[in-house]
């Protein structure tokens, strides 16, 4: 039991169920000269709400220490998560008929990565991200971008300028809100009266079914079901209209949010298939604990096992997700020397806590490493497909979720 309110619907106290001890932040990867300084860490345990069933963390880091002062996560760097914004993009512009009179509005816009795929059709599109360097190369990309954080008070002023948003995208960013009323009310502000807002995030149901107990950490403040967002924008005077739901970061759910209600069969099948399997009970999330320490003690005895043998062991993909990993179970340069990520913006820089150092991807080709830990388990066949010239000479990778698993 925690005394905190419910981020959502202000109830308490909450259940906790599952406590990833303490953390350092995710994404707070360090340059070499800060190695010898003390690091903060925050703990990381993980609630459930039983009257409005969201899932969330109990410790609030401020965002701007987040996502300003030292985020690195650039969007563009998987083919695979671009491809996906595209379809998205396009099933848009077709489903609302939008053109050059629309306007489309991202929170959580990143390098523009989605809003592109507008603006080469001429369509007018605003994106909201706080991350500077991110907001600079969307820029840079012809995606005029607010350097600000969304919330309701943002809103109002957009729509005292006049602007409402014909669609709203709000992909991989509803969790990042400690505020998320004044988020959910920003977007009700801030839609047209027939407007649309998509909003994507990967989906708790998931994260209990495939034990991707490494995507938690303390970005992400909530972890939805449809029950919680259902419950969530009713408050607001919106409705859950549509869901779909699709594999990426481990399997994601959209909801197609609306002022107007046009409740379609998807929402409603998905709202009775949570209800039936339980999302909506602290049991359904119990035994979750003990599932997270068996990946973590089977990790850490394969791992052993494979360097006594004499194996040199790296890892790919520098991710948030990642941080959780290795600090969790206690992956340190002992066991995996090296990690490997495409982002430029993280290369020659250190993993928080463990202090694994980050290199470009071409070093596999120089070293004679024998297994990958795959952190970014996400885009596994992406990164396994790029990975031939290292299969070919007998690489293997460790799938760490939902159970350890060593793949050729
Ligand atoms: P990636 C991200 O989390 C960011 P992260 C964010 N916190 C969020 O909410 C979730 O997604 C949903 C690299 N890579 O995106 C790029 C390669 O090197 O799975 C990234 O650094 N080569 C907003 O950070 C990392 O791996 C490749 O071929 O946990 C992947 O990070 C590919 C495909 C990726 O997640």
């Amino acid at each position: 039991m925690s005394d905190s309110a419910c981020r959502s619907c202000g109830s308490a106290p909450l259940d906790s169920f599952l406590s990833l001890g303490e953390t350092p932040l995710a994404d707070a990867l360090l340059r070499e000269e800060a190695l010898s300084q003390p690091e903060p860490r925050f703990p990381l345990e993980v609630a459930f709400c039983s009257r409005c069933a969201l899932v969330q963390i109990l410790e609030e880091v401020p965002p701007q220490k987040l996502f300003v002062d030292n985020y690195l996560y650039f969007s563009s760097f998987s083919d695979e998560l671009l491809r996906h914004t595209r379809e998205n993009a396009e099933r848009l512009i077709a489903e609302r008929g939008l053109d050059e009179n629309s306007l489309v509005v991202e929170i959580g816009s990143n390098d523009g990565y989605m809003l592109r795929n507008f603006v080469e059709r001429k369509i007018p599109v605003l994106g909201i991200d706080p991350a500077p360097d991110q907001a600079a190369a969307a820029a840079e990309a012809g995606v005029p971008t607010l350097t600000e954080f969304f919330g309701a008070d943002l809103a109002r002023r957009l729509v005292a300028e006049g602007r409402y948003a014909d669609v709203i995208i709000a992909n991989n960013v509803m969790a990042h809100t400690p505020e998320l009323n004044s988020f959910v009310e920003g977007i009700s502000v801030l839609l047209a009266d027939d407007g649309v807002a998509s909003i994507e995030n990967p989906s708790v149901r998931d994260l209990i079914d495939h034990a991707e107990f490494d995507t938690i950490y303390h970005e992400h403040f909530c972890y939805f079901s449809c029950t919680a967002i259902d419950n969530l924008v009713r408050r607001h005077g919106l409705s859950l209209n549509a869901v779909d739901h699709f594999p990426l970061h481990g399997g994601s759910l959209r909801w197609t949010v609306g002022r107007e209600v046009d409740v379609q069969p998807s929402a409603t099948a998905q709202l009775a298939s949570e209800r039936e399997a339980g999302l909506t009970e602290l049991g359904f999330y119990a035994e979750f604990g003990d599932r997270v320490e068996r990946i973590r003690d089977e990790l850490l005895e394969l791992l052993r096992r494979l360097r006594a043998e004499g194996n040199r062991i790296a890892a790919y993909g520098a991710a948030a997700k990642g941080s959780t990993l290795v600090n969790y179970v206690g992956i340190d340069t002992d066991l995996v020397e090296f990690v490997v990520d495409r982002n430029v913006h993280k290369q020659g820089l250190y993993m928080p806590g463990v202090h694994l150092p980050i290199r470009d991807p071409a070093v596999l080709l120089e070293e004679p490493v024998d297994y990958l830990l795959l952190l970014a388990w996400n885009f596994r066949d992406e990164i396994v497909a790029q990975q031939e010239a290292y299969r070919e000479r007998g690489g293997r990778f460790i799938v760490p979720v939902p159970r350890p698993e060593v793949i050729a």
